[in-house]
């Protein structure tokens, strides 16, 4: 079985593009309890919180968020039987060295091209990328050590993400043709639906966690009458055709890609099952496939709350087995820059 490893950042409630890019697909990966992938930890979660340090933060916030996601990935169905779940920070020491180490491999340039960077620093204001964080710049390299201290084979991520696990690729072949063969080259998985979910009111703009707009943002613990107003408010056209076109029609676009992904069937079919129909019939289908998939998550999130330290629990356990897999690695990558060991 392959060896999956992928992340989410505690920068604020977990939405539907988070979900259907990625946590879906994690939960849906896993394998049977007991079996020999599921004791040997094949599949590994994460909560990054280190990246969510890259901006702006309020530490007790990223403390509380930190907590939330963890239970709403369990809540999703990341079953600590199938998979290790844990905070980055809780290896943070392997985390952090690993960074340093492909650091001195990564080069400035490269990392100046990241389209995620070039976008956050966009939004920086005066002074532009002389007031973000050495952080914000650095985030793709911390990525990439988290992914290759696993020996990870799949990192299943939304669209957005695709150019950082390329970045890991490409430093990961670097590392190996100047060290010897050390890490294993990873590669992108994407969902066939929900790869990008945009903004329900600026859909050329992808749905994000940190943005303001909470209007074109629908997150997992909405409740039904939030997400029918928000979906029943989005920006179409003023075609009155249903019809799936990302470059000219994006809003409808993005109603039947949230379809698509909420009900389990492609693209293509959704666009035939909703041809036809007027905007507001189709808005109150995609609302209703929505709340549909969001239920069950939220009900197991109210569970979960009730007992914050089995979460904690499932997290400390976690950090252990993940921890002995990372040092491993990190070993091998002292190993291969000559790095004097310790005796
Ligand atoms: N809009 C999206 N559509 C599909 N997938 C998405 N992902 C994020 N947004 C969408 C995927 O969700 C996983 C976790 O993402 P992340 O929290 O690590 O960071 P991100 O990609 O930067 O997500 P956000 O929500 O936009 O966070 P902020 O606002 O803090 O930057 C990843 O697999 C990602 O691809």
């Amino acid at each position: 079985m392959a060896r999956v490893f992928s992340g989410i950042k505690p920068t604020g409630d977990m939405h539907l593009g988070n979900l259907c890019g990625a946590v879906q697909r994690w939960a849906a990966g896993q394998p049977p309890a007991g079996s020999p992938a599921a004791l040997a930890g094949e599949q590994i979660f994460c909560v990054v919180d280190l990246h969510a340090m890259t901006m702006p933060f309020v530490p007790a916030e990223l403390t509380a968020t930190t907590r939330q996601l963890a239970m709403l990935l369990l809540a999703a169905g990341i079953d600590p039987e199938r998979s290790l779940l844990f905070v980055q920070s809780h290896v943070g020491g392997a985390h952090g060295e690993a960074t340093w180490i492909l650091n001195c491999v990564a080069g400035f340039g490269e990392l100046r091209r990241m389209t995620q960077f070039k976008d956050k620093t966009a939004g920086a204001g005066e002074g532009g990328q002389e007031s973000v964080s050495a952080g914000l710049f650095d985030y793709p390299v911390l990525m990439a050590a988290d992914i290759v201290l696993y020996d990870t084979d799949e990192v299943p991520v939304g669209d957005d993400q695709r150019q950082h696990v390329e970045l890991t690729r490409d430093l990961a072949l670097r590392f190996n043709h100047r060290f010897g063969d050390t890490l294993v080259v990873p590669k992108a998985t994407l969902p066939a639906a929900g790869a990008r979910i945009m903004d329900l009111q600026q859909p050329n703009r992808k749905m994000s966690k940190s943005d303001d707009g909470a209007a074109g943002c629908v997150y997992v613990l909405d409740t039904p009458k939030q997400v029918t107003k928000k979906i029943k408010s989005a920006v179409t056209d003023s075609d009155a055709d249903v019809r799936y076109d990302p470059a000219t029609k994006p809003g409808v676009s993005n109603l039947l890609d949230i379809y698509a992904a909420a009900t389990g069937v492609t693209v293509e079919a959704a666009a035939r099952d909703l041809a036809g129909q007027q905007y507001g019939p189709l808005k109150a289908a995609v609302a209703d496939a929505v709340v549909a998939m969001l239920e069950p998550l939220q009900a197991r999130f109210a569970e979960l709350s009730a007992d914050p330290a089995e979460v904690d629990r499932v997290l400390a356990e976690g950090a252990d087995r993940a921890s002995a897999k990372a040092t491993e690695v990190l070993e091998r990558m002292r190993g291969a820059v000559g790095l004097l060991p310790r005796t």
